[in-house]
């Protein structure tokens, strides 16, 4: 069943043809207190972004989960949606979670395992649950090493079009090309346009994204759905943060 927050995303992307999210990076280098979450969101929110990701790929505390929602939900008004590496990745405080498998592990517990451990936690939280293929492309920083990814190269588009396939054909309501967390090397373009152009449900692309010009060329190349972490946790760059956000939004349906 859709629920609330999957709804409100889809009827953004068909109104602004692609969005951007701003995800809020527990694991990142720079210590996220409840002060600079609220404030990286804020910002984000007043330039257009559409909702707010928590979590992390390594080391997610569930007390500082449940405090950084807590306080974001506090500051903004647009949906909070869980980004979880693992069961510790869950707060009955978001306005959904990211129901993902991370279908290029060679672990069974990244693809199915912490899902069937999680499930019960989030019935009990009456979290709304968004189905999503989570696929790693390259090495993948830290999410490619906790995650037990089994590479998928940049110049092997037709190994990521048979993953995404995969995740529609199994139900999954978006897909997600991931680079990492700061990655040298964002999801190449004709990756994403071969992946567009074979599935039906939404695209998500993320990793390495730091200026308006790529995000322009991701969204261009038929990404629905854009996410930063590292450049909105650079105060100093707001021009930045505010160029990257308005250069994904075009007036094109591109569902
Ligand atoms: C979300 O992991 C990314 O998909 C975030 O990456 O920190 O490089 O923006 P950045």
């Amino acid at each position: 069943m859709i629920g609330k927050v999957e709804k409100y995303l889809i009827d953004k992307i068909h109104e602004e043809g692609a969005i951007h999210i701003t995800l809020i990076d527990l694991c990142s280098p720079k210590e996220i207190t409840n002060q600079l979450a609220s404030q990286i969101a804020l910002e984000a929110e007043s330039y257009g972004t559409a909702a707010i990701m928590v979590g992390g790929s390594s080391f997610v505390y569930t007390p500082l989960l449940d405090d950084v929602i807590k306080a974001v939900k506090k500051t903004v008004k647009i949906p909070v949606i869980i980004f979880p590496n693992n069961v510790t990745g869950i707060s009955r405080h978001a306005d959904a979670i990211w129901f993902m498998s991370l279908l290029n592990s060679s672990d069974p517990y990244f693809i199915t395992g912490a899902q069937v451990l999680g499930a019960p936690i989030i019935k009990e939280f009456g979290l709304e649950t968004i189905p999503l293929g989570y696929i790693v492309i390259g090495t993948g920083g830290s999410v490619g090493v906790i995650g037990r990814v089994s590479t998928i190269p940049y110049n092997k588009p037709e190994i990521a079009v048979a993953h995404a396939l995969a995740a529609q054909y199994f139900g999954m309501r978006f897909v997600y090309l991931e680079a990492g967390s700061g990655a040298e090397q964002r999801v190449p373009n004709d990756m994403i346009k071969k992946v567009k152009k074979i599935i039906d449900v939404p695209l998500i692309v993320g990793g390495g994204i730091r200026t308006g010009k790529q995000a322009k060329e991701i969204v261009s190349a038929g990404a629905n759905v854009v996410v930063t972490s590292t450049t909105m946790e650079n105060f100093k760059s707001k021009n930045r943060v505010k160029e990257l956000i308005d250069n994904i939004k075009i007036k094109e349906d591109k569902t």
